[in-house]
């Protein structure tokens, strides 16, 4: 088995498993070229299982979520069927190694997205908007990895809701967003947070996939990055985001 074919099946399994791996690549040699190949084998694998793709996520897209990771490139992810997590939902923890979550946008495409498009291009392409919570759990020991290693494992993805989907007509660019556990605030912050205007994240998520070769079709969801840093999840508690003329969405997790 080539090195590729090895650490994607590997990552799978740990995913699938909820069981925490050691590092690929802690001293960071890969280039992102190869990571993104073991990303692209890593989600194969569910392919073959029966999942759908459903769209990308993009990940450190705002200062928070560079500072509290460490690692300051924009990167993404492959979503799939089985990501999603219908709002409302109550989320068993053994499902995960060590989840977290945070706020963000969604964006839901009504025609295809692909290659050097403007901010008024991508926007034109936008069916609906939405406030989401990603879930993400490294499948790495302690939450620990590189840039090479975080992209192999899908830039943490694991899981993600969406609420009702708004139509485009809000001006994103200010949008206040507030993540509370149990009515408790965590974080408080703004969807400028993300590029200073989530539709950047949009018009980089439809080159960098196009890129990739699998250029971003009509029905896309396309998660724009989290707004604040993320937190970890706790037993018990009902976690929600508020957005600013967009609504709220919330989940519980099992105690
Ligand atoms: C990597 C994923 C980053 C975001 O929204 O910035 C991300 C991680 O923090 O484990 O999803
Ligand atoms: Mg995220």
């Amino acid at each position: 088995m080539s090195h590729i074919a090895e650490f994607a099946a590997r990552l799978d399994e740990a995913a699938r498993t909820a069981t925490a791996t050691q590092q690929i690549d802690p001293e960071s040699v890969m280039s992102l070229e190869q990571a993104y190949r073991i990303q692209a084998a890593n989600i194969a694998h569910r392919v073959e299982r029966g999942e759908k793709l459903v769209g990308v996520k993009m990940g450190f897209t705002s200062r928070a979520k560079m500072i509290q990771m460490g690692i300051d490139d924009v990167i993404w992810g492959r979503l799939t069927s089985d990501m999603r997590v219908e709002e409302g939902t109550a989320l068993k923890l053994s499902d995960y190694v060590h989840p977290r979550v945070e706020p963000e946008i969604a964006f839901l495409l009504k025609a295809p997205l692909a290659g050097d498009v403007n901010a008024s291009e991508a926007l034109a392409a936008v069916e609906a908007v939405a406030p989401a919570l990603e879930i993400i759990d490294s499948r790495y020991k302690d939450f620990k990895f590189s840039l090479p290693d975080v992209i192999a494992d899908n830039a943490s993805s694991s899981g993600f809701v969406i609420g009702n989907w708004h139509a485009p007509d809000t001006d994103l660019s200010n949008l206040g967003m507030v993540m509370s556990f149990d009515g408790k605030v965590q974080h408080v912050g703004s969807s400028a947070a993300i590029l200073g205007n989530p539709v950047r994240a949009l018009v980089a998520a439809a080159r960098l996939a196009a890129e990739a070769g699998i250029p971003l079709q009509a029905g896309a969801i396309v998660m724009a990055g989290a707004a604040t840093a993320a937190e970890w999840l706790v037993p018990g508690t009902y976690v929600r985001l508020d957005i600013q003329n967009l609504g709220s969405i919330g989940f519980h997790v099992q105690e």
